[in-house]
């Protein structure tokens, strides 16, 4: 790959061509500490501090064994040194790396013999940020990277490695190109129009643009799946008072954690604790019941509830099977079923007692999916949190192939660059020319060069890095 930097498109030069250090591993614990030094002058001043070898005509991708010592002589560590030089390290300046003992105090002195030497901190996510700006990796490399330590299961990771690879920026930049092609048929059939040239019939503009479309609508298509991988499942456990929510709670995660009694009422604030479950971190929300009461139209409640069904990824709706339906019972399941039947997920509970067969014939009839279990007895809990991993997709052994989109920012442009595709499908249908047509490919060109970073401004940049952490 040829590396083309984007210097100088930024605003803030100083800040680029600093020499910048930071820690790269968190301040505590471990055996080894590693700090980088990125920029013009990171080996220069290494070869001030290191004694052991004269680092100024090494060739980089070496590592050295020595010792670091003060301006006095005095020996602060010994360390290994990695030198990188530029532009094959990882943000494409030079970079000097040391692993040194992972002793705050050693790291510290360490880190106040550079800024003395003339080092600035690096701010969050500045060493993946030069990266991107030397035309090491674009965009959503750059955000495979946050994305990498954040993931909350191993595809997570696995997805985020292979954006990393670059293999969501390929489709993107595919279909980008695709978009150019079909446009610049469209400018050069504009500007033909006064010979009256046909250069691309509407038909075959259409029948591109909407293969472009059905390209674009498979990557959107993986966002649900890939935005779990990367941020694991919220699971929603709702019901009426006293149907069990928080012995089910106790059951799912195995302990006892939450408060259950016969008091209905018992749970005030919503609590929530994740585990595990084949790879995937589950994260689930015990909550107080929802009580429907004819003031409940008016209470502060029914904003709270529909704001737990909006963000939750899954909703065990709760129901205590030993009994009739109750008005709360059966406006929840009507609720549900209308607003989010696919995320639904109704359990009968309590079913070491006898179950009501009018309580599970009024269920059916919602068709939302369903199943008896006893959160008392630790009956039928195991299948709950194998739903839960199947309606997340996760328990498919391979992904599908290419990268999952997992980033919001990304998600978003790449909708407005589709709804801008539609736009120009519908003005080519209604005969209103190709001027607006090649306006509206234009801007999805836009759309898609801002998410691999072609087209960025300074905000964009700091919005997305200001996520880093420092060492990034
Ligand atoms: N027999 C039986 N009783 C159960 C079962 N699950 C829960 N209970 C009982 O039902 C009562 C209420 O349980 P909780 O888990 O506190 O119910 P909740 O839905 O969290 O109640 P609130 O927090 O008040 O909304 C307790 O007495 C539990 O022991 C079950 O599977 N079988
Ligand atoms: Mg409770």
């Amino acid at each position: 790959m040829s590396y083309k930097p984007r210097k100088g498109f930024f605003m803030n030069i100083n800040e680029q061509t600093d020499t910048i250090i930071a820690p790269l591993t968190p301040n505590t614990g471990g055996s080894v500490a590693l700090l980088r030094i990125s920029g013009s002058n990171a080996i220069e001043y290494a070869n001030r501090f290191f004694s052991g070898t004269d680092l100024s005509d090494k060739k980089g991708g070496q590592f050295f064994f020595g010792s670091l010592r003060d301006p006095n002589g005095r020996i602060v560590d010994e360390i290994i040194l990695s030198l990188f030089r530029s532009p094959s390290s990882y943000t494409g300046d030079d970079v000097v790396e040391v692993s040194c003992h992972a002793n705050p105090f050693i790291v510290d002195q360490i880190i106040q013999l550079f800024l003395k030497a003339g080092c600035r901190m690096a701010e969050a996510g500045e060493f993946t940020k030069r990266a991107f700006l030397n035309g090491k990796m674009d965009l959503v490399q750059a955000e495979a990277v946050a994305d990498i330590i954040a993931a909350q299961s191993s595809e997570g990771v696995k997805n985020s490695l292979s954006q990393l690879k670059g293999e969501l920026s390929k489709q993107i930049q595919e279909i980008r190109t695709n978009i150019i092609r079909t446009a610049s048929f469209l400018e050069l059939d504009l500007d033909f129009t006064e010979e009256d040239l046909e250069i691309i019939h509407p038909t075959q503009v259409i029948k591109e643009i909407e293969q472009t479309m059905l390209s674009i609508n498979a990557i959107l298509n993986t966002y649900k799946q890939g935005t779990i991988l990367s941020k694991g499942i919220d699971v929603l456990i709702t019901g009426k008072p006293n149907v069990g929510k928080s012995s089910l709670m106790n059951a799912l995660l195995d302990e006892n954690r939450v408060i259950v009694s016969d008091t209905p009422g018992t749970t005030r604030d919503i609590i929530h604790e994740e585990i595990i479950i084949q790879n995937t971190r589950v994260r689930f929300y015990d909550s107080a019941g929802i009580r429907l009461t004819d003031s409940f139209i008016e209470a502060e409640g029914v904003e709270r509830a529909r704001n737990q069904f909006e963000r939750a990824d899954i909703i065990l709706l709760l129901v205590d099977g030993s009994q009739e339906l109750t008005y709360e019972d059966e406006n929840l399941l009507k609720t549900l079923s209308q607003t989010y039947p696919d995320k639904t997920f109704v359990l009968i509970n309590k079913n070491d007692l006898t179950t009501k067969s009018s309580t599970v014939k009024k269920i059916e009839t919602t068709q939302l999916p369903s199943l008896s279990i006893s959160a008392k007895k630790n009956i039928n809990i195991e299948t709950i949190k194998k739903h839960i991993i199947e309606k997340s997709g996760n328990n498919k052994s391979e992904l599908q192939t290419g990268a999952l989109l997992s980033n919001q920012r990304q998600y978003q442009k790449l909708k407005a660059a589709h709804s801008d595709l539609v736009k120009a499908v519908t003005s080519i249908k209604e005969n209103i020319g190709y001027e607006f047509a090649a306006v509206d490919l234009r801007s999805a060109i836009h759309h898609l060069s801002e998410i691999t970073g072609e087209i960025t401004t300074d905000d964009i940049l700091n919005s997305i890095f200001a996520d880093f952490c420092i060492g990034k």
